[in-house]
């Protein structure tokens, strides 16, 4: 059943929080800002993760068509482990998930290799709370390259860490699943995300190793990161906005295309609790359709969804009328 949701009261009760709801009461601390303090080890391994993933480009040539497939497949899961999983489910609420379900999704965020469940929500929340500012650990006004990936090569804002302090995270605290993944979170990374994606092509196919660990663990990890990340870079920075003009996020059908439907996103901070993160279903959004599918299957339910008389209300009312013309 889907179900529309109007104002606090209702989301506070219906989805046991309501910290991803932007703060417009915040305000950042004036005078100088802190110096930038740059974290080597990130530095490095990013930047030798990156340039394996461009030998892995390189090899796509040489490969065998079923890595390829397995490639897209890893991605793909790897994918829904962070649209589904960490994003819409954990951070959002915006749907329920059985315990099989979870698991699936616990399984597939290793895979992806973004921080665990419990980091990715509090870091997520508080982008929504106090998005734009100091406290929001990708704020898009320091620029493209610091909410691409500038923000995990330095240490963090002070203000993002004495936000997200204060943020409830009462229900994510209770997912036994989420907390097992965070006890075990490094062995699950090297098993899932690094050695599974590897072996699989070497031991049933005779893939070489080489070939098997740059393009289905290193070039698939590499491009999964970005994906997502231009999600916090392009989607703040290029699009319209038809249903708040008066934020960054906006609306980007290219993004979406490479995040399974995450770049709709001046309607996703518009409308968080929203579990299509858009208003128009399946339209380049693989993520909507798994959960629909899953709900279908038994394993997933509760949708929360905006109707579309409160979608039309608030286009009019704040809306940059760009929804008008198409
Ligand atoms: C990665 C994450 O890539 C990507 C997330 C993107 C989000 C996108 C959202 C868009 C919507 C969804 C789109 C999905 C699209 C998917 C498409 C897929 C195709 N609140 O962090 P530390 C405290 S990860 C409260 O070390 P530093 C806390 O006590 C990539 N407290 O801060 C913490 O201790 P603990 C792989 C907070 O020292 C302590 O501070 N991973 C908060 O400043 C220290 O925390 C990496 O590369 C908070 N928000 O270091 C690792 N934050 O955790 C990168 C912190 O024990 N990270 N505290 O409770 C790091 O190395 C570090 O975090 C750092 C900052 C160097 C960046
Ligand atoms: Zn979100
Ligand atoms: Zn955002």
């Amino acid at each position: 059943m889907e179900k529309d949701l109007l104002n606090h009261e209702d989301l506070a009760g219906d989805r046991g929080m309501i910290d991803d709801i932007f703060d417009e009461t915040y305000r950042e601390k004036e005078g100088p800002k802190p110096p930038m303090r740059y974290v080597w080890r990130n530095i490095i391994l990013m930047s030798l993760l990156h340039l394996g993933g461009i030998f892995g480009l390189t090899l796509i040539p040489s490969a065998k068509i079923q890595t390829l497939a397995w490639a897209v497949l890893c991605f793909l899961v790897s994918a829904l482990g962070i649209t589904a999983g960490s994003h819409r489910l954990w951070s959002h609420r915006s749907y329920k998930a059985t315990l099989p379900l979870r698991i699936f999704l616990t399984i597939a965020n290793s895979m992806a290799f973004q921080n665990d469940i419990y980091e990715w929500v509090r870091d997520h929340r508080v982008h929504h709370k106090f998005s734009e500012t100091d406290a929001d650990p990708h704020n898009a006004m320091r620029g493209f390259f610091f909410s691409h990936i500038g923000w995990l090569l330095v240490r963090k804002h002070p203000d993002v860490i004495e936000k997200g302090q204060k943020l409830d995270l009462s229900d994510i605290k209770a997912d036994k699943v989420v907390m097992f993944q965070r006890r075990y979170y490094k062995p699950s990374v090297v098993l899932l995300c690094f050695a599974l994606p590897t072996l699989v092509p070497w031991y049933y196919w005779d893939e070489s190793i080489v070939i098997s660990f740059f393009i289905p663990a290193i070039l698939r990890y590499t491009i999964g990161l970005n994906a997502t990340w231009l999600v916090n870079s392009a989607a703040h920075m290029f699009g319209n906005r038809p249903y708040d003009q008066n934020i960054n996020p906006r609306e980007n059908p290219l993004v979406s295309l490479g995040a399974l439907g995450e770049g709709f996103h001046n309607y996703h901070h518009t409308f968080p609790y929203d579990y299509s993160t858009s208003e128009f279903g399946w339209r380049f959004n693989l993520t909507t359709a798994f959960i629909d599918l899953m709900c279908l299957l038994g394993l997933a339910s509760d949708r929360k969804k905006v109707s579309k008389e409160v979608i039309l209300a608030r286009k009019m009312r704040t809306g940059d009328g760009s929804h008008k013309s198409g």
